[in-house]
């Protein structure tokens, strides 16, 4: 049980930078149905922040929001080329002259704050370490987000994506899921209707075959609205294969590499790291540091 539950920690960090870099090659792309031939194992800002999300909880033993955002700015600073969208790189430039953790991003968008999904997308190591609590968890997703996305659909698409790895993590893999009761709990989670109102369609569209369908009704933008949701039905629906999910996922278009990643951090927490193919792993940049990551982050979580 120890050990599966490690794995698990490990197949969620490491699947995240698996979506992500097979979706990198398609960012962007709005015909579904890409085709993937090979795979570069090269991660872009998604998996950076990821890893920042984790050395910080690793450091701090838990959620320090002043220490997190130090660490994003020294991440981006030393790899600004990660195909960072515009928001978070802003705020950065706004804390280092010396603006508050908690107070930059409320200036993007003319104070609105960003419903961009990067609060979203590096949001796993959360999900994973808060697993048995549901209130940190929440407090923890929405704490992260504040760094860069303020505003409430931001914030909400983090920790539903968040409780989505959760739920990944407690499934047993060996027995079949639920996909009703999964969205079921999901649903009960989330305080926002908009959010309420994609999980219902996430519902009604499983036994959806045509994938242009699927992705002109739930989105598969850079909203986290738009793609939260997509990458939880990606899951849901592939939920038998790791390598099926994720494959799926970056085949519907848009936001790939990022639909990609939240794919395979909610894959890899049900399914452990044992589930991902060898070929993609063996080729992942950084793997072995991203596993040691997980690694480290469960050993912390083991001793509270
Ligand atoms: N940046 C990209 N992709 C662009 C191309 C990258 C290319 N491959 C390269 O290397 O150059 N991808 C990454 O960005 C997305 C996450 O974005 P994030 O971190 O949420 O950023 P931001 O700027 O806060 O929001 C993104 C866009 O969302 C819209 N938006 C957000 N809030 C809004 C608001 N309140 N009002 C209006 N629009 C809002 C804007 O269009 C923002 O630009 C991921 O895809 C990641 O992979
Ligand atoms: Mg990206
Ligand atoms: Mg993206």
């Amino acid at each position: 049980m120890k050990d599966m539950l490690k794995s698990k920690f490990v197949g969620c960090l490491v699947g995240n930078a698996v979506g992500d870099a097979l979706g990198s090659s398609f960012e962007g792309s709005w015909i579904s149905e890409v085709k993937i031939e090979r795979f570069s194992g090269r991660w872009t800002d998604d998996t950076h922040m990821m890893i920042g999300v984790a050395e910080s909880l690793i450091a701090n033993k838990g959620f320090d929001g002043s220490h997190m955002a130090q660490i994003f700015i020294k991440n981006y600073e030393r790899e600004p080329w990660r195909g960072y969208a515009s928001g978070p790189p802003r705020v950065f430039r706004w804390i280092r002259s010396g603006v508050a953790w908690n107070e930059a991003a409320k200036r993007l968008f003319g104070g609105a704050g960003s419903y961009g999904n990067g609060a979203a997308m590096r949001v796993a190591p959360v999900g994973v370490f808060y697993h048995d609590d549901l209130e940190q968890l929440r407090s923890v997703a929405y704490g992260q987000s504040r760094i860069t996305h303020v505003h409430e659909l931001g914030m909400e698409g983090a920790a539903i994506q968040a409780y989505a790895v959760a739920l990944a993590v407690t499934a047993d893999p060996s027995s079949e899921l639920d996909s009703h009761a999964f969205l079921g709990r999901l649903k009960d989670f989330t305080h926002n209707e908009v959010y309420k109102r994609k999980l219902e369609r996430v519902w009604r569209l499983l036994g959806e075959t045509n994938k242009g369908r699927v992705a002109r009704e739930l989105g598969n933008g850079v909203e986290a609205y738009n793609s939260v949701p997509t990458a939880i039905y990606c899951f849901l629906r592939n939920w038998g294969s790791f390598e099926d999910s994720v494959l799926y996922a970056v085949s519907l278009g848009g936001d790939t590499d990022t639909i990609g990643a939240m794919t395979g951090a909610i894959s890899g927490a049900h399914h452990g790291v044992e589930a991902i193919p060898e070929r993609w792993k063996s080729g992942l940049e950084k793997g072995d540091y991203i596993e040691e990551l997980a690694e480290k982050l469960w050993f912390v979580k083991s001793r509270k």
